[in-house]
């Protein structure tokens, strides 16, 4: 039964849930991209730090001279700056988007200079910052600094605060940033569709000074979509149930995975301008939260957590030692939100005899499969029957070592290695040692 998806529904469905295998949407048996598209790959900072011994003293100042790690936001951008009279002044484009959530779908979006989420905005607690917003889009927009403490007619808040930000206008927002952690920018107008299509960004304000070390820093946004198999444009209408997650504007298995050195101290900030809640869950760690959208929290109130949830409206940072070599996943815990284009109102045929429906069939319609009796798995096993329905995703994708994965949408790898190349470089699967790997015995 192929017909929980809603990719398949669209006449591919017959009643009992089989489904024809050749209008099979998009499949693909690809894993995660080998290359990371990390926007640091080249930063003196990190090249300063490579062949380090393992693990290190945490001392707060990195050898650069840079007070802190910059962040990477995987599969997505930094937003460079100019310093114009000690003012660090950014600029933001609000604009339609072309993006590649996965290999086999390409999604008409509205985000910021050419991407959704926008390029992360990076400064140091103290900056003179000054953000140009260039409304590029074919309505009004305004851009909302949230969680960040500043003047009231910098909130961003269309028809309340400011007039809105016309097509082709410029508009300037200048404050100084006085706090640190983890915040976020999205548009105050128009919100429920601007956000829908994919309009947001973190803006990150590094401590002055820091604490401790982080070796590597993560931005990941994650987000929810409806887009109709067959289709590209977010449905911005839909209220719960939406078919197409992503972790920075991919979904697995488009999602870079995050490299780390055994020994790293590594930081994740989440954020969330969703309609659902997304519940982050790590493997083979335990992370502690550090910070929420409030603000850093103290030391010893930090609490250990495998899986945190980070509901609307909010950001998370969550701190970990990379202690654990392996593959580990990182996922939304909610299953539906770590798998692809799904649907959920489609005949329940587990425990189903579906032979004689089989039989009719192959009668009618040969090549197709009575599926689901059993359960999903069949579904991943069966992901290389590409079929014709277009710009869409399979529910359970990605390969590894040992066979399907049969996951998707906000799905990625933290690879953990003691002996990394590079931070750009993917390793591979990781060789568990002798003795380490579970197997079959006879019981
Ligand atoms: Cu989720």
């Amino acid at each position: 039964m192929i017909a929980r998806r809603k990719v398949l529904s669209g006449g591919a469905v017959f009643a009992g849930g089989a489904a024809l295998l050749g209008r099979l949407g998009s499949l693909f048996t690809g894993t995660a991209r080998a290359q990371s598209r990390d926007p640091h790959g080249q930063h003196p900072a990190e090249a300063a730090v490579e062949g380090a011994p393992r693990p290190r003293p945490a001392p707060a100042v990195k050898p650069s001279g840079l007070p802190y790690t910059p962040v990477v936001t995987p599969d997505g951008a930094t937003l460079p700056c100019v310093i114009k009279g000690g003012v660090k002044e950014f600029h933001l484009v609000a604009e339609r988007v072309r993006q590649e959530f996965a290999p086999g779908m390409t999604v008409n979006a509205w985000g910021y200079n050419g991407r959704t989420p926008g390029p992360t905005i990076e400064a140091v607690e103290g900056d003179r910052v000054r953000i140009l917003v260039t409304n590029r889009l074919a309505e009004h927009t305004t851009i909302h600094w949230h969680g960040i403490l500043l003047p009231n007619g910098m909130d961003g808040v269309g028809g309340l605060l400011q007039p809105h930000i016309k097509p082709g206008e410029t508009f300037a927002y200048e404050f100084t940033l006085r706090q640190q952690g983890t915040y976020m920018y999205h548009p105050h107008a128009d919100e429920t569709v601007q956000m829908a299509m994919g309009m947001m960004g973190f803006l990150v304000i590094h401590p002055r000074n820091p604490k401790r070390r982080i070796d590597r820093d993560f931005c990941l946004f994650p987000h929810e979509w409806m887009i109709e198999p067959g289709s590209s444009t977010p449905n911005p209408n839909i209220m719960i149930d939406f078919n197409i997650f992503t972790f920075n504007g991919r979904a697995f298995p488009g999602t870079s995975p995050l490299l780390m050195r055994l020994g790293d101290r590594v930081r994740l900030r989440f954020a969330n301008v969703s309609m659902d809640s997304h519940p982050l869950h790590i493997h083979g760690h335990r992370m502690f939260v550090v910070e929420t959208d409030g603000g850093p929290i103290p030391e010893p109130a930090w609490w250990p957590e495998s899986t945190i949830n980070v509901p609307p409206g909010t950001t998370r940072t969550m701190e970990f030692v990379a202690d654990n070599p392996g593959d580990w996943p990182l996922h939304c815990h909610k299953t539906h939100h770590a798998m692809n284009a799904m649907s959920h109102d489609i005949p329940n045929v587990i425990g189903v005899d579906q032979s004689r429906l089989q039989q009719k069939l192959d009668e009618i319609a040969p090549g197709s499969m009575a599926m689901g009796t059993t359960g999903m798995a069949e579904h991943a096993m069966h992901q290389h029957h590409a079929g014709s329905l277009p710009n869409t995703l399979p529910m359970m994708a990605g390969t590894g070592p040992y066979g399907p994965i049969e996951m998707g949408g906000m799905f990625t790898v933290i690879k953990i290695r003691e002996r990394l190349a590079s931070y750009d470089e993917d390793p591979g699967w990781y060789d568990p040692p002798a003795g380490t790997l579970a197997s079959k015995v006879n019981a």
